[in-house]
């Protein structure tokens, strides 16, 4: 294959809703471009991009793919990406890694909920964005229908560039008011037949083309100033102001194509090739160090990964986007991450599975790595040198969750080993060994994203595995101070066991003085503070023990043990077993025994002088709750409230954006169960949520009762 310089190299990221066409509109472009000889179908399972076995089976992807394509002497990298909202990640990482969006929008349907999201991520990133609608050869194909709903919800920055001139069955002509010409297709599509308008059309392709080169005057002063005082444009200031105009998303171009059929295919790659931004064109990025990475291809090498694989009989393909200079094979360059050398010993691009070795790769340009020894997505190879790294992709938080069992005992390490691939393949998907809940819990974003994992479990690493009801991650706090004495004594011949404490507890606030007098049945306690540890627990909060031994009552050299105990209770909470957290702790007073005193005692009488405490300090139950935002159509906004307000949720705001609601809540984490799938059925799949860990805080009672006789039911079970 030719070596593409910078400016031959165009990446593109294929978006839409799942149905729309992308992938089939790749393999037209990849048969256009003569890649591929055959054009593979949906039906028939053979298309390039959708090679994996989930994605045959269910006849649709699930994970974006990296393709290639070239046409008139220049290299278009296509990204093709899940339609599905469960499989954003895979979007998310194709768009950072392209400079331009193509979005497809079925005909039949105009703007989907798919298409909104798919919009809104393009958005968020500020990538130019082009419009291809597709499925024209469709009986039910509606174009007018369609263009109103892009106005509608993409805003007056939708520009036609084509339209159709039949479209339903037996389409095969688009008129192209930038060219000003009919391209009229053959049966089974392929390069068109430019031709002059018809005398029928010519006024409407006039008016069109008047649009478009007021839309391009609009993108550069210059250009305006020109079009006030020509009252037109040439082809090449057109072009100028249309290649400025998708660069600033001040305009989205819109083509015509039947994927399908390959008709319009052709066109569209020209435009993507002539007139679509290329890494020149797109913000800098800046490094870990605040420096500006030109994309230069004499400058030094720098790659990032931005998507690993694990593929049938090669093992990790890292896919990468070089940044800066020019990679070449066996180029020795340092991961920064993890500051391992690496050898770049085979060098490849990617169409699907399909590999082709290269000697290199320059400045802009996508390629594959094999055989690296320490090196995954997120990375980044630099020449030695250069430490430092890129921002990467920002995945979104998880939003459900679920707990995972081997069905048996003996596939425990090989499930943790898949699971670890399956993160490798898509960080959307976080497995979490949680020692506290003595579960596996496994992260995704919706039912479907990790049912689909599930049968990746089934099939592919064959582990036979259940899901269960994810348990919470409860914390046990008090709510008002107590004391308590306890002496642990033990005097069975030989050498007894002998240690008393009596200590204070009460709850904690970030810069809440010490107590120096204490009040407990009428009795009043003066404390002097000895020393004092403020200990960050792992699981979030404190303890602050505090000494206040006076006339060594207790041995300096048992405070640890008696500690020790203390922090048993606070593992292992009284109330549920949950951690305990917030709680500051008085040793004020204790007995030894010349003899029998030793460490055991003192950690046996601090762990139960501090949980008789704990149980007379008002102890409560804390919950996580998470920051939810969720973006629902206006028209279904009361019924997404009343359902949140069903799932102990408050409402903190609302704002509006064009025809969309934004809710701002609280939930507790227990209610969120199977959020997703709930949220799906009562707007119809066309609201998106996410949500973000806040803070811990009380159950309401009847909650806390609950959650108190479910824990006593499952010991006594165990
Ligand atoms: N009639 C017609 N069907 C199409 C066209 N493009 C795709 N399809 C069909 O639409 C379905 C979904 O296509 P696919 O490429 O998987 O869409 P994706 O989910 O966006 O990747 C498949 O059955 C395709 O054969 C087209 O231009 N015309
Ligand atoms: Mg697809």
């Amino acid at each position: 294959m030719k070596t593409y310089q910078t400016d031959q190299i165009k990446n593109i990221a294929l978006l839409g809703n799942s149905g729309s066409g992308k992938t089939t509109l790749s393999e037209a472009m990849l048969f256009v471009g003569g890649v591929i000889e055959r054009r593979g179908t949906i039906d028939a399972k053979n298309t390039v991009s959708d090679y994996r076995p989930i994605e045959q089976e269910n006849g649709n992807s699930i994970f974006s793919t990296v393709l290639y394509t070239e046409f008139l002497n220049k290299k278009i990298n296509i990204l093709d990406t899940p339609g599905l909202d469960d499989f954003s990640g895979g979007v998310i990482s194709s768009l950072y890694a392209s400079d331009c969006a193509v979005l497809t929008i079925n005909v039949q349907n105009g703007v989907e909920v798919g298409s909104e999201i798919h919009y809104r991520h393009a958005e968020k990133v500020h990538k130019p964005l082009i419009l291809v609608i597709n499925g024209l050869d469709h009986d039910k194909a509606n174009f007018e229908k369609s263009i109103e709903t892009m106005r509608d919800r993409f805003s007056h920055n939708v520009i036609l560039v084509q339209y159709p001139v039949n479209e339903g069955a037996g389409f095969n002509s688009i008129i192209d008011v930038l060219k000003m010409k009919m391209l009229q297709y053959p049966k089974d599509g392929g390069a068109a037949k430019v031709i002059e308008i018809p005398a029928d059309q010519k006024a409407k392709a006039e008016e069109l083309h008047n649009a478009l080169v007021e839309k391009a005057a609009e993108s550069d002063e210059s250009l305006m100033e020109l079009y006030f005082s020509n009252d037109t444009l040439t082809e090449e200031e057109i072009r100028k102001g249309i290649a400025k105009g998708i660069l600033s998303r001040g305009m989205f171009p819109v083509f015509c194509v039947s994927a399908k059929n390959n008709i319009g295919v052709d066109r569209l790659m020209e435009f993507i090739v002539s007139e679509a931004p290329s890494i020149t064109d797109m913000p800098v990025p800046v490094n870990s160090k605040g420096q500006d990475v030109k994309p230069d291809p004499a400058g030094p090498a720098s790659v990032y990964v931005f998507k690993s694989s694990i593929e049938e009989h090669i093992g990790e393909i890292n896919y990468f986007r070089v940044y800066s200079g020019k990679i070449s094979e066996n180029l020795d360059v340092v991961n920064t991450n993890n500051g391992v050398k690496e050898r770049l010993s085979q060098l490849y691009v990617c169409a699907g599975k399909s590999r082709i070795r290269v000697p290199e790769l320059y400045t802009g340009d996508l390629g594959a790595l094999v055989k690296l020894k320490n090196t995954k997505t997120d990375h980044t190879l630099n020449v030695p040198g250069n430490d430092w790294r890129y921002e990467g992709v920002k995945f979104p938080e998880p939003k459900y969750r679920t707990a995972i069992k081997a069905q048996s005992e003996h596939d425990d390490e090989k499930l943790g080993e898949a699971l670890n691939k399956i993160h490798l393949e898509d960080p959307t998907i976080i497995v979490e060994y949680s020692k506290e809940l003595k579960q596996i819990i496994v992260h995704g974003q919706g039912e479907y994203h990790l049912n689909i994992m599930k049968w990746h479990l089934d099939n592919i690493y064959k582990i036979p595995t259940n899901f269960n009801p994810p348990k919470i991650p409860y914390r046990e706090t008090i709510t008002k101070s107590a004391q308590a004495d306890y002496r642990h004594k033990k005097q069975s011949g030989g050498a007894g066991q002998f240690g008393e404490v009596h200590l204070i507890v009460e709850p904690y606030t970030e810069g809440s003085p010490e107590l120096s007098m204490m009040k407990f049945g009428g009795k009043e306690l003066k404390l002097s503070v000895r020393g004092k540890d403020e200990i960050d627990l792992d699981w979030g909060g404190k303890l602050v023990y505090v000494n206040c031994i006076v006339g060594g009552s207790i041995d300096a050299r048992f405070m640890p043990a008696i500690l020790k105990g203390i922090m048993e209770k606070m593992e292992v909470g009284p109330l549920t077993g949950s951690y305990a957290r917030d709680i500051r702790v008085y040793v004020y007073d204790g007995k030894m025994h010349p003899v029998d005193s030793n460490e055991i005692s003192f950690r046996l009488a601090g762990r139960n002088a501090f949980s008789i405490a704990f149980k007379n300090a008002g102890p409560r139950i804390l919950e996580p709750i998470y920051d939810v935002e969720i973006m629902v159509p206006s028209d279904r906004m009361g019924d997404v409230i009343s359902d949140l307000q069903g799932r102990r949720g408050m409402v903190l705001g609302m704002s509006s954006e064009k025809r969309f609601e934004i809710i701002k809540a609280r939930v507790p984490l227990a209610e969120m169960n199977k959020y997703s799938t709930a949220l799906s059925s009562v707007t119809g799949g066309r609201a998106i949520y996410t949500m973000k860990f806040s803070e811990y805080a009380q159950v309401p009672g009847d909650v806390q009762d609950a959650v108190i006789k479910a824990y006593a039911e499952e010991e006594e079970e165990e």
